[in-house]
């Protein structure tokens, strides 16, 4: 062979042919007398020499088009062609019931939608994991970790009916979840929900590029929790089958530095690389894979290509003046497209008759045989060294950059077609051509009729099947719902972490310190400490948070390298191999992503955790809320903190800091319980509730609390009377009045305005307004929802009235809301509120300011409380009106805020 093409580099600019020769030669003496490890030795000082002497050399991270795994280097395949050849039939099984289960419900109603393509070309990557490689957990081990391509979930179910854990019934209600039920069935959700299916699913992938950046995450925390001896190494894997037009998310390649940074050999991504997402190719004119494997390798992962199966090895066997692999090199991906949806005589006469060589390497193919030959992805053999290698993969995370062809043996309906994403009808002779094209014991009317197949209990390919996933564990995927049953935490007495905030006393704090301040005494708790996991991205600092750097450490899987600048400080910076805090730089993506692992801790790896994640509010629902909501969808259960929070109440930071609408979103989650705490002692209720709803009674919710970085003289927890109730619910009532002829319910950081205000409005006015403590307009308004709803549907019968309703029911004095949030948020309660109801908030862009200008500028400070409260009080009277904005310095001819 001539050596040179082994590079991929065009020959036209070899000047020197010979020279060329003679250097590979000799590399290739190296390798075969001493070795690839003196190869690799001479190739880096041969480049630090080209560094070093200027040539200005840098390895393009490129290797031909061909798969990185040799011939002689691949094992042999676990049982033999035998086994091979079953497990070759199976995946045809599954890609059938795949395909017929999203057929049939589209037969009957056309709006369901599914994908057939998309499994077709995974099939075989799926299977050879679920035969040789998935590892369920069982009594001894804990399981491998398995993220599935959202739209290949036909194909799970698929291999579910054949294993028995779905029946037939089932797969009949694909993506009729709500139908099912009526039937006394599960139904099908279109992509792996853990809500929908909570013993089946484990991970939401459905919105692409949260796959990739969790599973990055979920191999880093079982780092942490085995370097931190919470759970044993048990050389667990985390997997990854993901899209190449997947990779296009920023998501899915966000966090590929942290892998290779923290040496993650225990992750593998499966880069299903059919060269087309949606709506055509992923990179019509040029090569995904390449690009991919430049990305990837750049970021330091071991990369393999797999991209042709075993009968192209005598191809390039032949392929002497490696003028294939140069034809290889040269045609872009629209091309292999259109290679894909075409036959054998197409392609001799348009691929391999480009060069004289290529049309002679195709001579001893018929086109039958051509049209036949297979990619890397539909070879089970060399899925099997690809996958075996990056098992046994040492100090990288892996990729596989698999070539495959989307719909295939979808034929002329929808192999390597444009359009064969959407395809979700195939008329009957493409069934029958299906059925042909994959030897399937179903007869033309059962292939019409589109029935499944299971092979006989007793066959040998079932009896494969059992036995394979039998040594591997059993069944997969499968999700730990009853993992509360063992785990569980003990919740430390309120008093032992939160004494300072129930008796404050009026000392001055803000809400953020008297978080951090529980979270520090919740770490040092015997029991509970241990389990604690803070959270932040870049923020500690902002946050208050640097003394818990000495206390608990910093997550490093090295320890620390370094003698660290402030070594001598009680708030040194010191990272620890145990280190408890999860300090994740600025990536909220990233560090959601481990809140969501450690969140879930309970169910993969029934191991309760608890996890704090303490954040810019701005950067939180707004910016990674489909994060959130896919932690959701995977039941988390742990607390989100929405720091520096309020638009008026973070000064100076601005438009894009300053959150004003976070509630609004965390509303949207049904499982997000959210509160926006004014004082120290109702958080401290809050947080011990949240505990023991997660930790005790095993809810799956979650909680959003916002917390400030204004300081308040913070009031000790009211004896005379309980108001934890009220905290819990939403609102409470500071101090009652009878005689009130207004109330101000204000939430958060604008509660020391209504109290400004309802003293300003008795000692300048005369007027007595009662003030309300709301920490929940979003749990208010859902049990308003709920009552109504209740009341609605029980015609007759007597029912508990909203708790809003209830609260205010006693007077007809007019109320006045105010939160820190857009207005929508308190609007959210208005039909529960049996009086003439007015609300402020803070509609419109921050701005760069002090707060006191800020809540002047958005018509939510004491002053502008006021002055609402007297429209209410003094009705149409302009006069008295306007002199008392006179008084209270309100400017009545002010812009509206979100008109500027
Ligand atoms: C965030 C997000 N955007 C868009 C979609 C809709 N969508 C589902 S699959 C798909 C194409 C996927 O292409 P690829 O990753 O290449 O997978 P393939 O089906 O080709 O295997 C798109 C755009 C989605 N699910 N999530």
């Amino acid at each position: 062979m001539d050596l040179s093409s082994a590079s991929g580099i065009a020959k036209d600019i070899d000047i020197d042919a010979q020279e060329t020769q003679e250097w590979l030669q000799a590399l290739q003496g190296v390798l075969q007398e001493v070795g690839p490890d003196r190869a690799r030795f001479l190739l880096s000082r041969m480049s630090a020499a080209a560094q070093q002497w200027g040539i200005n050399w840098r390895d393009a991270r490129n290797t031909p088009y061909i798969n990185t795994i040799r011939p002689e280097q691949e094992p042999p395949f676990p049982g033999g062609s035998d086994a091979q050849a079953i497990e070759e039939h199976l995946a045809s099984v599954m890609r059938w019931n795949a395909l017929a289960m999203v057929v049939r419900a589209n037969r009957a109603y056309g709006e369901l939608g599914g994908h057939i393509a998309s499994y077709a070309s995974a099939a075989d990557l799926f299977e050879v994991g679920f035969n040789h490689f998935f590892r369920a957990r069982d009594e001894q081990f804990a399981g491998d970790l398995v993220y599935f391509q959202p739209h290949s979930a036909p194909g799970i179910y698929a291999r579910a009916f054949l294993e028995g854990a779905l029946t037939e019934d089932d797969l009949g209600f694909y993506r009729r979840e709500i139908e099912a039920k009526k039937h006394g069935k599960q139904g099908l959700s279109s992509y792996p929900h853990p809500w929908l299916m909570p013993n089946f699913w484990q991970f939401p992938t459905g919105s692409m590029g949260i796959g990739p950046i969790n599973a990055i995450y979920q191999a880093r925390f079982l780092r942490y929790l085995e370097h931190r001896g919470l759970l044993q190494d048990q050389g667990r894997k985390v997997w990854g089958v993901f899209g190449d037009g997947e990779m296009d998310e920023p998501e899915s390649l966000a966090a590929l530095s942290l892998a290779s940074r923290e040496k993650l050999d225990n992750l593998i991504f499966v880069v299903n690389c059919n060269l087309q997402r949606l709506d055509g190719p992923v990179r019509g004119n040029g090569h995904i894979v390449d690009e991919l494997e430049t990305i990837f390798a750049g970021a330091g992962w071991n990369v393999v290509k797999l991209l042709w199966g075993s009968d192209w090895d005598s191809l390039f066997a032949r392929d002497k003046d490696g003028e294939l692999i140069d034809a290889l090199n040269r045609t872009v991906d629209g091309q292999l497209q259109t290679f894909a949806a075409n036959d054998g005589a197409f392609n001799r006469e348009h691929f391999f008759g480009q060069t004289a060589g290529t049309r002679r390497i195709a001579e001893t193919l018929t086109d039958e045989e051509i049209n036949r030959l297979r990619r890397g992805g539909h070879d089970m053999k060399k899925i099997h060294a690809a996958y075996h290698a990056a098992a046994n993969h040492r100090g990288q995370p892996t990729v596989i950059l698999a070539q495959t062809k989307k719909g295939y043996g979808m034929g002329a309906a929808g192999e390597g077609k444009m359009t064969t994403h959407q395809q979700k009808k195939l008329d009957e002779e493409v069934l029958i051509a299906f059925r042909n094209r994959f030897k399937l014991p179903i007869s033309d009317e059962q292939c019409k009729s589109l029935a499944f197949y299971k092979p006989a209990a007793d066959s040998a390919e079932m009896k494969h099947l059992l036995a394979r996933r039998a040594s591997l564990g059993g069944r997969m995927p499968r999700r730990a719902a009853n993992a509360d049953d063992k785990a569980q935490l003990r919740v430390p007495a309120i008093e032992t972490h939160a004494k300072f905030a129930l008796d404050a006393e009026g000392k001055e704090m803000s809400s953020t310190m008297a978080l951090v301040r529980m979270l520090g005494s919740m770490l040092k708790d015997a029991d509970l400490g241990r389990y604690v996991v803070p959270i932040v991205a870049d923020e500690a600092r902002t946050f208050g948070m640097a003394n818990l750097f000495r206390q608990v450490g910093i997550y490093s899987s090295q320890g620390q390298l370094y003698e660290p600048e402030d070594i001598g400080s009680i708030l040194s910076y010191r990272e620890a191999k145990d280190g408890q805090i999860l300090e994740e730089g600025i990536t909220e993506a990233g560090a959601i992503s481990s809140w969501t692992a450690a969140a879930t801790s309970y169910s993969v790896h029934g191991l309760p955790m608890l996890p704090f994640y303490i954040y810019y509010s701005m950067f939180g629902f707004q910016r990674i809320g489909d994060l959130i909501w896919a932690a959701a969808d995977q039941r988390a259960r742990g607390f989100l903190i929405g720091a520096t929070s309020g638009r008026t109440t973070l000064g100076g930071e601005g438009l894009q800091h300053q959150d004003g609408s976070s509630h609004v979103t965390a509303a949207g989650i049904p499982n997000c319980v959210s509160y926006d705490p004014a004082y120290a002692y109702e958080m401290a209720v809050i947080v011990d509730d949240g505990m023991r709803r997660m930790l005790e009674r095993n809810e799956d919710v979650f909680y959003y609390v916002t917390v400030t970085n204004e300081n308040e003289e913070q009031p000790s927890l009211p004896q005379d009377r309980d108001v934890k109730d009220g905290i819990l619910r939403g609102m409470y009532c500071l101090a009652p009045k009878a005689d009130a002829q207004v109330r101000l319910l204000a939430a958060g950081p604008m509660l020391k305005e209504a109290l400004s205000a309802a003293r300003t409005l008795r000692e300048q006015f005369g007027v007595t307004a009662e003030v309300w403590s709301v920490t929940s307009f979003t749990e208010l308004a859902r049990d308003g929802i709920a009552a109504e709803r209740q009341a609605r549907l029980q015609p007759g019968a007597k029912s508990a009235l909203p708790y809003v309703t209830q609260q205010l029911q006693s007077g007809k004095a007019p109320v006045i809301a105010v939160s820190d949030y857009v207005r929508t948020l308190s609007e959210s309660i208005r039909a529960y509120v049996p009086a003439r109801y007015v609300t402020l908030g803070t509609d419109g862009f921050g701005r760069s300011d002090t707060r006191a200008n800020l809540r002047d500028f958005f018509e939510v400070d004491a002053r502008w409380i006021a002055y609402t409260a007297l429209t209410e009080v003094f009705g149409a009277d302009a006069a008295k009106l306007k002199d008392a904005a006179a008084k209270l310095g309100v400017d009545l001819d002010k812009p509206l805020s979100t008109s500027v």
